[in-house]
């Protein structure tokens, strides 16, 4: 994690989180995970956009909604100031850098990824869009792309074992930079 806090960012005392990856990658279980480890806040972005509207409508080929970005970056800025908040969602370029002191970029075999999608219940080619993006590396890509390297983190989320070796990972850096800002008021 950057220690150095970003400049245009304001100061706080507990980290915000963002953990992006594919669909299937286990964003959601692992946020829950840190939340609780960690004592951060949760915010999955997929239900805000339900249930605050934060969508310009429904894309019934893909299965989801037409994500309004403004919308949601107008909607989580008062969240995100105070600092403490585990924020997943499957894609991460569009929010401000000055958001996140860590992005956890969860990776995870196309096999796994295949599995865990079609147990969801998928249509095929939401499954095979996803699978083939998680081959591309396109989350991995737009991370690296959106903020600064020392503060994005790729981890393996293949098994129950990577997942809590993560969960672990992530407390640690998290209790890192609340001694490091223990001083801010
Ligand atoms: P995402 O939020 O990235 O779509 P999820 O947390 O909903 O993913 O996980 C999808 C399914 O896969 C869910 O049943 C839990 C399982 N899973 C996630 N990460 C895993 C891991 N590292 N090992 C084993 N199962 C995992």
């Amino acid at each position: 994690m950057n220690s150095n806090v970003i400049p245009t960012s304001p100061p706080r005392r507990s980290p915000n989180i963002l953990i992006t990856g594919t669909p299937g990658t286990g964003k959601t279980t692992t946020s829950e995970m840190v939340a609780l480890a960690a004592g951060l806040e949760k915010v999955t972005v997929g239900d805000l956009v339900k249930e605050r509207n934060l969508h310009d409508g429904y894309n019934e080929d893909f299965d989801t909604y037409w994500l309004n970005e403004d919308k949601v970056v107008d909607e989580m800025e008062s969240m995100m100031a105070a600092g403490g908040i585990c924020v997943d969602f499957h894609t991460c370029g569009f929010f401000p850098e000055r958001w996140f002191d860590l992005v956890v970029v969860l990776r995870a075999d196309t096999k796994n990824v295949y599995d865990r999608l079609e147990g969801r219940g998928y249509k095929a080619n939401k499954i095979n869009e996803n699978v083939e993006s998680e081959i591309m590396r396109v989350v991995l890509d737009e991370a690296l792309e959106s903020y600064q390297e020392d503060v994005v983190l790729v981890l393996d989320s293949n098994t129950v074992d990577d997942m809590e070796t993560n969960v672990e990972k992530i407390a640690v850096l998290v209790e890192r930079f609340r001694e490091e800002h223990q001083h801010i008021q």
